[in-house]
This record gives structure tokens, sequence and C-alpha cells, in this order.
């Protein structure tokens, strides 16, 4: 049986993951309707990606005993300045998910729950190759600053940029 403080915990994950999720698809849709249909279609996958690491943490605390809850969640961001903004902002807010997972992996430390530690682990390494791709990203936006050409090329390259295939549940 999990912990309540271990459960109100993850549920405080599950909200940031779903939060994340929005955020991306908000993203996606600023993408979408200012001329980045590579970097959209990226940015909805994405948002995809969110909701599954929110349905992994929902089903691991219903599996064990407890019950997920939902929380409000805030509005995100609407308006981006440009296609670097948007990326800066996704890896800004990667590192915070990352520094949110640490913190809950601390949790289950002190509370000694070692199958809550070792489920974690899949986050952990998820958030290192988040931030890993989000820095390629950014560093190859900023290498082409304002030329058109060049960005046009960095969108139809995150259009190519398959995700991995979510894990089987
Ligand atoms: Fe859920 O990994 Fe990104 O935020």
């Amino acid at each position: 049986m999990i912990k309540l403080n271990v459960q109100s915990a993850i549920n405080e994950q599950i909200k940031k993951e779903e939060y994340s999720s929005r955020l991306y698809l908000a993203m996606a849709i600023w993408c979408e309707v200012n001329g980045y249909p590579g970097a959209s279609k990226f940015l909805y996958e994405h948002a995809d990606e969110e909701r599954m690491h929110m349905m992994k943490l929902v089903h691991f605390v219903n599996e064990r005993g407890g019950k997920a809850q939902l929380m409000n969640i805030e509005e995100p961001t609407h308006d981006f300045e440009s296609l670097l903004d948007v990326f800066e902002k996704v890896m800004e807010h990667e590192e915070y998910i990352t520094e949110s997972i640490n913190n809950l992996y601390e949790v289950a430390i002190t509370e000694k729950d070692y199958t809550t530690m070792n489920f974690l682990q899949w986050y952990i390494t998820e958030q290192l190759e988040e931030e890993n791709l989000f820095n390629t990203i950014l560093d190859k936006i900023k290498l082409v600053g304002a030329d058109k050409a060049g960005m046009f090329h960095i969108d139809k390259e995150l259009d190519g940029m398959a995700l991995a295939p979510a894990p089987a549940e």
C-alpha cells in the first residue's frame, strides 16, 4: 500500500505532467498558426508524450492501492515571440520538471519506498533524454539566428524527428 505522503507527492507530479501536456499543446498551436508546421507536429506529439507520463503515474498510484487525484491546473502561456522563445521556454520547463522528479525521488528515499524509487528511475532517464534533445534543438535554432532559410530547414528537421515509441504501460 502506498503511503499517503508519497501518494500526494505523486499526485502533484501528475498535475505537473498534465500541465506540461497543455503547455506543449499551446506551443504546438502557436507554431501551427505562425508558419512552423514541423515544430507544430513535433510539439503536438510531445504533448501526447506528456500525457503518457501523466497516465503512467496515475496507474502506478492506483495499482499500489492508492488513488490518483486530478487538480486544477493553471492556463498555459499562449503567446511566444519566436521559435527560439518557444524552445527556450520548453528547456526552462523541462529543467523545472527534472528538479520536481528529483524532489519526488527524495520523498521516496525518505519513506524507504523502494518500489516507487524503482519506478521513478524511468522518469529520471526520460528527463535526461528530454533535456539533451531540447538542448540540441535549441543550439540549432540559436545557430541559424534570423536566417529564414536556416529556420525553414530546422522546421523540416523537427517534422522528421520521430519520438521514441511509448513504452508499454
Ligand atoms: Fe514529462 O517529461 Fe517533459 O516535462
